[in-house]
């Protein structure tokens, strides 16, 4: 069993206290890790504090260098983190559509690098006999990270990263039922980052509470469930610190009638179903046209008796468990009220075996908006599929949901399917593909999937402020 420690002020901690870390596949502990505790804390808000006067002043240039010797270390060390990432999720290292562990680094490894590449100019307003005026975006001082356990690494790259390339330092806590490859990754990092440049703390609620009340934190980036972004918020109030929430998504596709069902089937399929649902902007709610409902739901049925279910280290598998305990019963209660709603389950709708999290992947037909399964986020492998009857009603049901993340449309017709997707209430619209994320592109939800956004100059821009320069000539 490796061994892992807490790293606050560049040094390693172990607590004496541990964080049992349960294999998916077996709901077996298999590692353990340090737990921190509010005292520690305080600790590493500290050392971010102090560090960070130094880092901001870092030139550009220099901090751009050490982001890309970051991006390196994972490069190095992809092997471990990946096979810490298959033990910890339960996601296989291919995975299904090839979204699995591999992914993950090879993800976190391009988002490092092109955003150590990413500057923000400053933007000279006025320059005359008169007046010099400039607007120039400044580090806001120590970034509390909170992040969640479905793409471990990837998050906490996506949270990290930015925050270091503006000139921000950082305190992260990684979920309490993954901490393990975060906790490498800051361990990594230290050996070439500053010491209390980026510190990590583990733990549960408390501890998140803890960070994020810490009058010392300037701004949390957050990326979890939204009773917690909401409970975030109100604690973030008390000393107005800023704020990035990326909460739920209850994502919903419109399917038009002239698809190619053979070529479309599997690309909706692999958008719903990889990672077993458990991203955030994962299609959870596909609206069909009803000329062609029941063809595609054969065809989702028949892709969804076809995955290969199984342990995450087993080479063959294309989906694992779902990662916790918590959430096969989410997934439970939501399929047993699609059959007690009358839905139709056409492919699964059953637990596998009685050891380890794994579910069959299931099709559900037959429900509609007001069904517990589509209003919910069901972040796990069961589908409900929706017959509408015209475009309008179509976006009407898409857009008649609480959270705002994501949404598609789906067509031969890129030109009608644009001007749908721009009707989608979320923060992204796709054609003809579903939860593509890019370093460059922003990525945020709207209305109670959060606000602010991620990635690009507009992420990187959300860990600074603006500040206005005037010179009287
Ligand atoms: O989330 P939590 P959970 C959704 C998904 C899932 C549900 C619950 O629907 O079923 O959220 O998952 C920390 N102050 N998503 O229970 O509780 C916690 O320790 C500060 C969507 O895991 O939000 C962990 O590090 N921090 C999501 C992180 O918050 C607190 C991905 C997330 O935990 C805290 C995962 C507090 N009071 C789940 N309480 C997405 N957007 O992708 C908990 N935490």
């Amino acid at each position: 069993m490796s061994e892992f420690n807490l790293t606050i002020d560049g040094t390693a901690i172990n607590t004496g206290e541990t964080l049992d870390v349960i294999n998916p596949s077996n709901g077996e502990p298999f590692a353990q890790c340090p737990l921190a505790n509010p005292a520690l804390v305080d600790q590493a808000v500290n050392a971010a504090r102090r560090a960070f006067p130094q880092w901001s002043a870092t030139s550009d240039e220099a901090r751009s260098g050490l982001i890309h010797q970051l991006g390196q270390l994972l490069e190095q060390h992809q092997e471990e983190l990946e096979t810490l990432i298959c033990q910890e999720t339960g996601k296989p290292r291919g995975g299904l559509n090839f979204v699995g562990a591999t992914m993950e680094l090879m993800g976190s490894i391009g988002w490092t690098h092109v955003t150590a590449d990413i500057t923000l100019a400053d933007e000279i307003i006025q320059d005359d006999d008169e007046l010099f005026v400039k607007a120039y975006r400044k580090p806001l001082g120590v970034v509390a990270s909170i992040t969640p356990w479905n793409w471990p690494l990837m998050i906490a790259i996506w949270h990290v990263i930015p925050a270091l390339r503006a000139g921000n330092t950082v305190v992260i806590k990684p979920s309490e039922k993954t901490p393990l490859a975060t906790l490498r990754f800051v361990e990594l990092a230290n050996t070439v980052l500053p010491k209390g440049v980026l510190n990590i703390v583990t733990g549960y609620g408390d501890v998140g509470g803890a960070l994020v009340a810490h009058p010392e934190v300037n701004k949390i980036i957050f990326t979890g469930s939204t009773p917690t972004g909401k409970a975030i918020m109100a604690s973030a109030a008390t000393s107005l610190k800023r704020l990035t929430l990326e909460l739920g998504g209850n994502d919903a596709a419109i399917v038009l009638p002239d698809i190619d069902i053979d070529s479309v089937a599997p690309q909706l399929f692999g958008a719903a179903f990889h990672n077993n649902g458990q991203t955030c902007a994962c299609l959870k709610r596909l609206y069909v046209h009803e000329s062609i409902y029941d063809e595609v739901c054969q065809a989702l049925a028949e892709q969804a008796k076809a995955v290969v279910v199984g342990d995450a280290l087993n080479p063959d598998s294309q989906l694992g468990p779902l990662q916790n305990e918590e959430q096969l019963n989410i997934v439970l209660k939501l399929a047993a009220s699609a059959t007690n709603a009358g839905g139709q389950i056409l492919a699964g709708g059953k637990r596998i075996g009685s050891q380890g999290f794994f579910f069959e992947p299931t099709i559900v037909a037959g429900l509609s908006n007001g069904d517990e399964l589509v209003d919910e986020e069901q972040f796990g492998p069961i589908l409900p599929v929706i017959k509408y009857t015209d475009i309008d009603s179509a976006v009407a049901l898409a857009n008649d949901n609480p959270n705002g993340l994501g949404g598609s449309v789906w067509s031969a017709d890129i030109s009608a399917a644009e001007t749908i997707a721009q009707r989608l209430e979320c923060g992204t619209s796709w054609v003809n593909t579903h939860g593509a994320v890019q370093p460059d592109a922003p990525f945020g939800g709207t209305k109670q999937s959060g606000f602010g956004v991620e990635f690009g100059h507009h992420g990187l821009a959300e860990y600074t402020s603006l500040h206005t320069l005037k010179i009287q000539k």
